[in-house]
């Protein structure tokens, strides 16, 4: 059997938001691949701040992929969900019909001044103490996402399961990357009754292949709603699913 590594390599930790949108298309095609660890922030040798990652990506976030074969290296998580996709024709999850296609990237597009808000708001103050958010942009954010989850409510999921229709779409990997995270099972430090039909597609989202082992490092984690985590649990929350990911990549080759 070949020991061979596979030649993509993936960045970041389970923890973060846009990282698990890409964990999540890997492992909805069993694509193998390796982790290496990266933590945000962090200025030491495997932190994103590091003049070494900062080669790979001068922008210093999570994540990034590299291709060991050929060097090529990308980041920013929606333009490596693309990539992937337009790379193995994976159509199904990045439609291939011009307008289609816009509906993701329409929705791609939105993401980050709006529902990526949520874990500026409601997620980062409690995990990232060292960022020290100020409140009032806390609070700015929390009134960002509620707008984006009346837009999402009224706009994109008010006649389709999906947001681009009937099918889950990279869209949605992404989007639930950030809202999914909030719910009463994982961080609860959000309440969607006010949105039915927002609170039904995270349900439905609970069944694409591959949620629960994308997800281990939040139920791991667990309600931080009333206190903020230590450091030492949010460590442990990391390695726990680093340890059911590496399992999980080893059924198909990564
Ligand atoms: N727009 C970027 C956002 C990436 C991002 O914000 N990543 C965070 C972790 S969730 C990060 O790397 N932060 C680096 C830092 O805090 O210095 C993407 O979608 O990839």
């Amino acid at each position: 059997m070949s020991e061979a590594k596979p030649s993509l390599v993936l960045y970041g930790v389970p923890f973060s938001q846009p990282v698990r949108a890409v964990l999540w298309l890997l492992f909805l095609k069993r694509m193998p691949f390796e982790m290496q660890l990266i933590n945000p922030g962090s200025k030491g040798e495997t932190g994103s701040r590091h003049p070494s990652y900062l080669e790979k990506n001068p922008a210093g976030t999570i994540p990034t992929i590299e291709d060991r074969e050929t060097g090529f290296l990308l980041a920013e998580s929606h333009a490596i969900l693309a990539y992937l996709c337009n790379r193995h024709g994976w159509t199904d999850l990045y439609p291939a019909g011009a307008e289609e296609r816009a509906r993701v990237d329409w929705y791609l597009h939105y993401h980050h001044r709006n529902v990526r808000d949520a874990s500026l708001g409601l997620v980062a103050p409690k995990i990232r103490k060292d960022l020290e958010i100020p409140e009032a942009m806390q609070s700015a954010a929390r009134a960002t996402v509620t707008r984006a989850l009346g837009a999402l409510e009224t706009g994109w999921l008010s006649d389709s399961p999906y947001l681009c229709g009937d099918a889950c779409t990279i869209a949605d990997l992404s989007c639930y990357s950030e809202l999914g995270q909030l719910q009463s099972e994982y961080t609860n430090v959000y309440d969607f009754t006010p949105f039915p039909s927002v609170s039904a597609w995270l349900e439905r989202m609970h069944n694409v292949p591959a949620h629960d082992d994308v997800h281990t490092v939040l139920a791991e984690l667990g309600d931080i709603s009333q206190e903020a985590p230590s450091m030492e649990r949010i460590v442990g929350a990391n390695k726990s699913a680093l340890s059911v990911l590496k399992q999980r990549l080893a059924e198909f080759g990564g």
